[in-house]
């Protein structure tokens, strides 16, 4: 027998990671458009209770200034409108310009657009709003959850949001320049317990220094990394891809890891720790699993990254 992409989606069975988010987005997903804007924003203020929000240098706002000007300058009515066209996916110019957007440029924004809102110069929540019972719920449904899965369910419906590209019969993907890689002399290395793999350390000391030539040579030509709650991005030119665009600046805080040999020469190994996005620094501490697995030439030829249910989870490294 040798791995597939699907069999090695199965290695380490036994993480349980946090369903709680898929649930929660697709609850979200089900409201309308108006409940969807009010929740965000009471779940953005309830989590600026306690989080500090660092857009400074986490997302370069020059690709979205246009549009924001553009909006800054319209009537409350037409901001309202607007915002409601993002969240329906509705076919304007403004949800196709979205669309082409990284992940990054819309959170900034949307981070602009809430700055606008709290400074009283973009349309607010209207006074008269009354939360559905639905809209409730999942309020409460995400003040229920750690904070590194409450960023991740906002930072859902964000993505979700602007004109469906798949409805686009071409169009130019915007995504901000890649930084030049930490020099040398200025990289950290990690340490893990149980972990001494040469493969592993480098994978996540050239992602901390945002090295991703280096770190794209880990894999094998048709290996695949998985994101938490995502499908397999599948070869080395889109996993590549994926690094530039989406995993800038990340700060990996491996901890904990165990190697046991698998089919064929493979090697699987899960490691436990935590991941900081420059949106939040170390403010907040997401609990993940890397789930690796290595040929016999000690390239990867898989690895999921999963968000974990809850910091127990950080613990759990049975075999098989
Ligand atoms: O609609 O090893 C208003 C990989 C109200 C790579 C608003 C990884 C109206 C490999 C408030 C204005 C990447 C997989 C909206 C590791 C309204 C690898 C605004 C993992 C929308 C480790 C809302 C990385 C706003 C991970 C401003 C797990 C919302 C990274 C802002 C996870 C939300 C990063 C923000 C996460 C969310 C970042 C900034 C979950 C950021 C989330």
């Amino acid at each position: 027998m040798s791995f597939t992409i699907d069999s090695a989606r199965n290695i380490f069975p036994g993480t349980l990671t946090a369903d709680a988010v898929p649930a929660t987005t697709a609850r979200f997903n089900q409201l309308s458009a108006e409940d969807q804007l009010a929740l965000i924003w009471f779940a953005y203020l309830e989590m600026g209770k306690t989080l500090t929000i660092a857009a400074t240098g986490a997302a370069n706002m020059v690709f979205a200034e246009n549009t924001l000007n553009e909006i800054h300058k319209m009537s409350f009515a037409q901001q309202t409108q607007v915002m409601c066209d993002l969240a329906n996916r509705a076919d304007t110019p403004i949800g196709r310009t979205y669309a082409t957007w990284s992940m990054n440029i819309k959170l900034g924004f949307w981070y602009q657009l809430g700055v606008w809102m709290a400074d009283g110069t973009v349309a607010p929540i209207p006074e008269g709003y009354r939360p559905s019972a639905n809209a409730s719920a999942v309020l409460e449904a995400i003040k229920g959850l750690e904070s590194g899965q409450q960023i991740t369910v906002l930072r859902n419906s964000v993505v979700d949001m602007g004109f469906d590209t798949s409805k686009l019969s071409s169009y130019s993907p915007v995504a901000e320049p890649v930084v030049p890689p930490t020099n040398i002399a200025q990289r950290t290395k990690v340490t893990i317990e149980g972990i001494n793999n040469s493969t592993i350390l480098s994978y996540m000391d050239n992602l901390n220094a945002n090295d991703f030539e280096a770190l794209i040579e880990l894999f094998t030509p048709d290996g695949a990394l998985q994101p938490p709650f995502k499908r397999p991005i599948v070869g080395k030119e889109l996993v590549l891809r994926f690094f530039k665009e989406d995993c800038q600046n990340l700060k990996l805080i491996p901890e904990r890891g165990v190697t046991e040999p698998a089919a064929d020469g493979y090697t699987q190994i899960k490691i436990t720790g935590k991941v900081q996005t420059p949106w939040f620094g170390a403010g907040v501490g997401m609990n993940v699993a890397w789930r690796f697995l290595l040929n016999p030439d000690n390239k990867i030829f898989f690895v999921a990254i999963d968000l974990l249910a809850s910091p127990k989870e950080l613990l759990n490294l049975v075999r098989s």
